[in-house]
């Protein structure tokens, strides 16, 4: 190797670029996963907890298994074999081979039977919608007020049980909040429910537990558990129309196009098929859980949003001038 050169294994430049394209979205994912945990032994709902203690159980309990199991195979080949040592051994097969499995068996059954049950839960106190889209979340929460719709960071309340309504009009998608419990699909033409109680308030990341097409991997999102005052506070204030911080910046939005997809409530920008922006800037995070929400993240979005997540389905807009991005950016950025 020659000192000062650097050495790239005889990859073509083509083969590089496309590398990092894919590296510098995967960085990112890695860092947005660091502080929502995705483990379901983190046990912050109630359903979560049930099944952590029958994980625990069950651990400890093969583990035992395996470490008797290998020692008295380790006994038998160590010891020589004669009539009253046969007899032992035949009365031993019955036993551990026969009696003892059929009632660790059976308690197993009955136990996670039980488990089943109580996982069924309590009936719940209110409902939350999500649309499994290509490739985001689609949330909705219905109040008195009407329909409140946001994208990919669903807020719930801490000790109440919600009931989740599951849909998708595409491709099958999984919801899954390891830390919270359960995973269900996402099936076209009809609707799963499933109910979390969440315990503990606190940031826990979800994916899309199906593949379900090219950014299937980053399709994430968040799941934001507040006590319940803050939460009714949230809700009263995102079912308010949108803030416009810049008049110039809307009229960017609406004459690119933008609200063809995306839906902007009170400034007649009503599309579906994106999601809905009315509070953006309300959220932590954009293009489902992979990206931060800033000023800079939102302009390299817009100019190209598949450069940095592959597979997005929202046009590129290399064309705007900063003329009009900065407007349109104040404007996005001013949606709380
Ligand atoms: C043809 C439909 C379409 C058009 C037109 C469109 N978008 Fe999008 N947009 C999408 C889709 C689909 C997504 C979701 C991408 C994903 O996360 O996979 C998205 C995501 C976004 C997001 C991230 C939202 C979030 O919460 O994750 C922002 C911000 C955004 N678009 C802004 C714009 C702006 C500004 C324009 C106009 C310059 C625009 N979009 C035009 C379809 C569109
Ligand atoms: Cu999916």
């Amino acid at each position: 190797m020659i000192a000062g050169r650097r050495v790239h294994f005889g990859f073509p430049a083509a083969a590089r670029r496309r590398c990092a394209r894919i590296a510098a979205p995967l960085t990112l994912l890695a860092l947005a996963a660091c502080d929502t945990p995705t483990s379901m032994l983190a046990g912050a709902g109630r359903d979560a907890v049930l099944v952590e203690r029958l994980f625990w159980i069950m651990l400890s309990a093969a583990a035992l298994i395996w470490v008797l199991v290998n020692g008295i195979a380790f006994y038998a080949a160590r010891t020589e074999a004669n009539p009253e040592r046969e007899r032992v051994a035949r009365l031993f097969v019955v036993w551990c081979g026969m009696i003892v499995p059929t009632v660790v068996l059976v308690a197993l059954l009955v136990g996670g039977m039980l488990l089943l049950r109580d996982m069924r839960g309590p009936r719940p106190d209110f409902q939350v919608t999500i649309d499994g889209e290509q490739y985001w979340w689609r949330v909705g929460y219905d109040t008195p007020a009407g329909r409140v719709v946001t994208a990919n960071e669903i807020r719930l309340p801490a000790g109440r049980t919600v009931g989740l309504a599951l849909a998708s009009t595409g491709v099958i998608h999984s919801f899954w909040a390891p830390a919270l419990g359960g995973k269900m699909d996402l099936i076209p033409g009809r609707t799963n429910r499933m109910t979390l109680t969440p315990l503990e308030p606190g940031r826990w990341g979800g994916n899309c537990a199906e593949f379900c097409g090219t950014a299937h991997a980053q399709m994430r999102f968040e799941v934001e558990v507040m006590p319940a005052p803050d939460f009714d506070r949230w809700l009263a204030a995102e079912a308010a129309s949108a803030r416009v911080a810049s008049d110039a910046g809307l009229a960017v939005f609406t004459s690119a196009g933008c609200g063809a997809c995306h839906a902007v409530r009170g400034t007649g920008n009503a599309g579906t098929t994106g999601p809905d922006l009315t509070h953006l800037a309300s959220r932590r995070t954009m293009a489902a859980g992979i990206l931060p929400l800033d000023r800079d993240t939102l302009a390299a979005w817009i100019r190209d949003p598949a450069a940095l997540k592959p597979g997005a389905l929202m046009p590129a807009f290399p064309d705007l001038k900063d003329d009009a991005m900065q407007p349109l950016l104040d404007f996005l950025t001013g949606l709380k």
